[in-house]
């Protein structure tokens, strides 16, 4: 089962498998139920007309988008290589608490097609194609979407402390094109994840992963999520990512990203500073 929401006329609109649901869904109210009733009232739902609008990112506003890190040996070596303070990346990839930080509340999450962003003071960027747990108030996995943790290399590298402003800014979080509900949730743990970024037309960076590499369970980062936190319409937790562009390489204006996740593709064109 697949999920999208779309921008019409009458404002964001939710659909299931390419038809409308009732205007009075909200994915907050699917998110209160537990996460064996969730595919029963999808399937309970009257189909409405087929849903042909513009996508939008698959997220409501009182939702918080959370990320986690250093969850793959690839993220672990890159912030070695980058930062000045390089044990603390060892330190939390070997550590039972993760490392779990805000990314974006939902009204500034990027949706598919649309731009997101670098920083004017960075200068060193990558986008982080990531897969991305959608969880209920009980931070049960729900479903997923696919997601980009675009992040300033240098300002991390400069100072651990400097994270929220490597990761937090206008245009720095986009997910998408829809949230899949899956028949099985084992399904979670060997997903293939892409990055293809194209400048001019032209691939300059391909890289794949499998989830099946994350050292951590997606249980165990919602797990630590909720803990002393409470998620009331649910949350968004990104996963970590496991592919990173060489050193050389930084995004750059103009540059196409394209993020697959199993069999979703997120597409966003980096803006103009
Ligand atoms: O420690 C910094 C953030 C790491 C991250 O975003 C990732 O591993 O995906
Ligand atoms: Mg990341």
């Amino acid at each position: 089962m697949r999920l999208s929401r779309h921008a019409t006329p009458r404002g964001a609109h939710w659909a299931l498998d390419g038809r409308y649901l009732p205007p009075a869904f909200t994915l907050g109210m699917l998110l209160e139920l537990p996460a064996d009733d969730v595919s029963g009232f999808l399937g309970s739902l009257p189909a409405g007309e087929a849903a042909e609008e513009r996508k939008l990112a698959p997220v409501e506003d009182s939702q918080e988008v959370w990320a986690s890190g250093v969850t793959y040996e690839q993220s672990r070596e890159a912030r070695r290589a980058e930062s000045e303070e390089p044990d603390v990346y060892e330190k939390v990839y070997d550590a039972e608490r993760p490392e779990l930080f805000l990314k974006a509340p939902g009204w500034r999450v990027v949706g598919p097609g649309g731009t997101v962003r670098v920083r004017e003071d960075s200068g060193w960027d990558v986008p982080e194609p990531e897969l991305v747990l959608v969880l209920n108030d009980r931070m049960e996995v729900v479903g997923y979407t696919a997601g980009n943790d675009v992040s300033s290399r240098r300002i991390e590298g400069e100072n651990p402390l400097y994270l929220p402003q490597a990761k937090i800014f206008d245009g720095a979080c986009s997910l998408g094109p829809e949230i899949v509900v899956p028949a099985d949730p084992e399904e979670l743990r060997g997903l293939e994840i892409r990055l293809r970024i194209l400048r001019g037309g032209e691939k300059v960076f391909e890289g794949k992963t499998s989830t099946s590499r994350m050292v951590r369970p997606a249980e165990e980062l919602a797990g630590y999520l909720g803990r002393e936190l409470s998620f009331p319409t649910g949350a968004f937790l990104m996963t970590g990512t496991g592919i990173v562009p060489g050193e050389e390489f930084s995004l750059s204006p103009g540059d196409a990203v394209e993020i697959s996740v199993g069999t979703m593709t997120l597409r966003n064109e980096v803006a103009p500073l």
